[in-house]
């Protein structure tokens, strides 16, 4: 089992399209879940892609091709962790904010939201205030999600949710990504704070109730 998620995984390091999409169909195959897929094989190669890039070892087109074959193996897994065909847990409009252009974080939890029932508007990378503000007046969202990746784009998830807080008040919002914390979650008047995409499927759910 683990050969084979090493290999996913150095699929992903490798930036290798070609063989990813079979290597998961494999790995599901002989049994191996799409969890163990997800957490084991798709997940730590960023990881290592990661150090890597910040070492040099690593060159931004690289990193890019690597988050392209990690979204390919997600794309290929997600229909086997949705046990929910109908969204009944609440709206939750997600982004990452303004001057942000990581995404594959932010797509893992608006695909977790999305197979435990939530109905997900993914408005993408490099979102502004305002048109986080435009979504909550045309979805009617519960509970707005942002994601940041460098502590560069911090303050503007921090305008942001004081924009969203000043014009809906009962729209709630998280915050997530690498560089966030608790405190800075809580200093920013935010709803919730998780470092994870499960967590960010409980703090949704535990924010609706
Ligand atoms: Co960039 N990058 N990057 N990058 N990149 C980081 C973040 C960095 C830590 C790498 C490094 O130097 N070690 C560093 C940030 C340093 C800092 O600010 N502290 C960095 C940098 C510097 C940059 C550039 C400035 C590089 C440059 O151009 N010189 C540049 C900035 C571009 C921009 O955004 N304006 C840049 C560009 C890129 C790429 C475009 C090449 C690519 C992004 C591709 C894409 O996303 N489509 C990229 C990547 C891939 C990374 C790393 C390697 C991987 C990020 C990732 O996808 N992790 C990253 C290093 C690293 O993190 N190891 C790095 C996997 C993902 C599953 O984890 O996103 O943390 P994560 O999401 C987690 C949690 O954080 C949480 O749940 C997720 C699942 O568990 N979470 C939430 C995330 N959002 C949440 C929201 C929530 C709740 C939880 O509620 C709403």
């Amino acid at each position: 089992m683990s050969e084979q998620l090493l290999k996913i995984t150095n699929c992903i390091i490798n930036g290798d399209d070609e063989e990813i999409v079979s290597l998961v169909k494999e790995a599901l195959d002989n049994g191996i879940s799409a969890n163990d897929i997800l957490n084991k094989g798709l997940i730590p190669a960023m990881d290592i892609v990661g150090p890597r890039m910040e070492s040099g070892e690593m060159f931004i087109p690289e990193v890019l091709m690597s988050a392209d074959v990690m979204k390919m193996g997600l794309d290929e897994i997600k229909p086997l962790l949705n046990d929910s065909d109908i969204s009944t847990a609440g709206t939750v409009v997600i982004g990452t904010v303004q001057g942000d252009l990581h995404d594959i974080g932010k797509n893992l939890v608006g695909m977790m939201l999305e197979v435990s029932g939530f109905k997900v508007i993914d408005l993408g990378v490099d979102i502004d205030a305002n048109t986080f503000l435009e979504a909550c007046e045309k979805e009617k969202p519960d509970v707005v999600g942002l994601s940041a990746l460098l502590t560069t784009t911090m303050s503007a998830m921090k305008e942001t949710v004081a924009a969203i807080k000043d014009k809906f008040k009962d729209v709630k919002v998280i915050v997530g990504g690498a560089p966030v914390s608790e405190e800075f979650a809580k200093v920013i008047n935010s709803d919730g704070y998780s470092d994870d995409a499960g967590g960010a499927v409980m703090l949704c759910k535990s924010l609706i109730k």
